[in-house]
């Protein structure tokens, strides 16, 4: 109990940020009959006009995260936005006020067997590779989490076959009862370094998804997760060299790379419409965790040969004029904006368009790609000068105001062959909602260019 303008509170819940989490936490409570309230360190954000509409006048704290609320609850749901370490919180754990987030809520409901899929990068590409090869084998399947749908909002009367869920570090911190059928870590580099305290915090999150008893899928070429190795449970790698049998990887035949299973083929490097060696990875993650739930390896392969990737992930907006325009704004953190380089390098000389918040990353490690890859770099966003920093005196380098200057100013200097590639290497948040309107900005800029050709 604590009290707000002398008035006595008490709530059985309530929701920290009222952003796509925080409204399904609050829509899920609610119709649970909970005396529920709602927090936002905003003065307005983003789901308040939803949640007004749906729920009229229901008690809320906005434009700081509130204390005294907080205190006056018995159960505190987190978002994901927002750090175990924020003060308030901080508080109410010394109160003993338990603090969890909307996946230990789902983990704890859900009927059905949970594919977890984490990492640094390449959790949405992989996490849309396993849904459509358990869809295509014919198992009902539920996807969601960080890739952009509230897991709570998966949940039915009547229980799917499957859940896919990717899980960023953020959501895994305030999980408990996670006890997947299957989970990977796909890689781990440095991102989200403003948020944690050294990397060793970030991995320790990250190693979260492996909780309970399920399969675990491991990236054998990742030292980072071969700590968590628990031999009483049944494990699958997967790896860019040449796999042992059991395991997914690369293996030579002649002049011709297989995607294999042990010595088993699945599919010919060749016939995948995704680039880059990142994408392998990918796939053979996929395939492995695919795997764990009996999906056909003709299902796996048929997939595979089909998929040309997410939106904002490598892909190509269009040619002009033999200069190729591929929009990677997912490419959010370093070692993302490293894979795209090299893995599009194969088709063309790069110019690069990168910039944005780094949030205080690391950006050392994009030297020698772009000295090696790139002719000239468009360079935008808040830590522009740091980026500059990095990449040094040997290449070319442009400071721009805005998209439309960047994709002007690289349609000047592209020769035919070229490819133009945005893979900025930071989060969107200082220019943009979000990395979706930073690709469509970039989009629209090249549609621009096509339409006075
Ligand atoms: N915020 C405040 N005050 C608050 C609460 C939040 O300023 O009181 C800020 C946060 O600092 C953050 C933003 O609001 O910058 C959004 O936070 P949120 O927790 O309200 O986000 P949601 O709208 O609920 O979206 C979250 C995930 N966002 C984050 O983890 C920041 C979405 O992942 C996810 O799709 C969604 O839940 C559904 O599960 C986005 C993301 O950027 C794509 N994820 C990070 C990433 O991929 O790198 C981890
Ligand atoms: P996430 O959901 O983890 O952000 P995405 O699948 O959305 O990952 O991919 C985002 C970007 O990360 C891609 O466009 C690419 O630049 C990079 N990427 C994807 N997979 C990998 C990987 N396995 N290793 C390194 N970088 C990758």
């Amino acid at each position: 109990m604590s009290t707000v303008n002398n008035i006595e509170l008490h709530y059985d819940a309530i929701v920290v940020g009222l952003g796509k989490t925080g409204l399904s936490c609050f829509r899920y409570l609610f119709n649970q009959g909970l005396n529920v309230a709602i927090t936002d360190s905003r003065e307005t954000p983003p789901e308040l006009s939803k949640l007004k509409e749906e729920f009229g006048s229901v008690p809320t704290y906005f434009g700081q995260i509130n204390e005294e609320a907080l205190l006056a609850s018995d159960q505190i749901i987190l978002s994901p936005g927002v750090s175990l370490d924020n003060k308030s919180i901080k508080l109410s754990i010394e109160h003993n006020i338990p603090v969890f987030g909307d996946i230990e809520l789902f983990c704890q409901k859900a009927q059905a067997p949970i594919i977890a899929v984490s990492g640094s990068n390449g959790k949405s590409t992989v996490t849309t590779m396993i849904a459509e090869m358990t869809r295509a084998a014919g198992l009902k399947t539920h996807v969601g989490g960080n890739i952009g749908v509230p897991v709570l909002d998966l949940l039915e009367d009547t229980a799917p076959d499957l859940y896919v869920l990717e899980l960023s570090s953020f959501q895994l911190e305030t999980t408990f009862s996670l006890n997947a059928h299957a989970s990977v870590v796909l890689n781990i580099s440095p991102d989200h370094m403003d948020r944690y305290s050294s990397f060793h915090d970030y991995v320790d999150a990250k190693k979260r998804i492996y909780l309970g008893q399920g399969m675990m899928v491991v990236n054998k070429d990742e030292k980072y997760f071969h700590s968590v190795i628990n031999t009483n449970r049944e494990i699958i790698y997967f790896t860019l060299g040449v796999p042992e049998e059991g395991n997914y990887g690369l293996t030579n035949y002649g002049n011709e790379v297989w995607l294999s299973h042990g010595s088993e083929k699945i599919i010919n490097r060749n016939q995948l419409k995704i680039k880059g060696e990142h994408n392998i990875s990918n796939a053979l993650a996929a395939m492995a965790l695919a795997e764990t739930v009996n999906v056909p390896r003709s299902a796996m392969s048929d997939v595979l040969k089909e998929f040309t990737g997410l939106e904002h992930r490598c892909q190509l907006v269009g040619k002009i004029n033999n200069i190729s325009w591929y929009n990677d704004s997912k490419a959010t953190n370093v070692e993302a904006c490293i894979a795209s380089i090299k893995g599009l390098s194969t088709l063309g000389n790069i110019i690069l368009i990168a910039g944005g918040d780094s949030k205080e990353a690391d950006l050392s490690d994009l030297h020698s790609a772009i000295k090696k890859y790139v002719k000239k770099v468009f360079l935008l966003g808040v830590d522009a000068n740091k980026l500059a920093d990095v990449i040094g005196s040997n290449v070319e380098k442009e400071f721009v105001k805005n998209m439309d200057d960047a994709v002007k100013g690289a349609s000047k200097i592209a020769d035919s062959g070229d490819l133009v590639l945005l893979a900025p290497a930071c989060s969107s948040l200082d220019m943009y909602v979000n990395y979706q309107q930073r690709g469509d900005a970039f989009i629209s800029a090249v549609n621009a260019l096509s339409n006075n050709v």
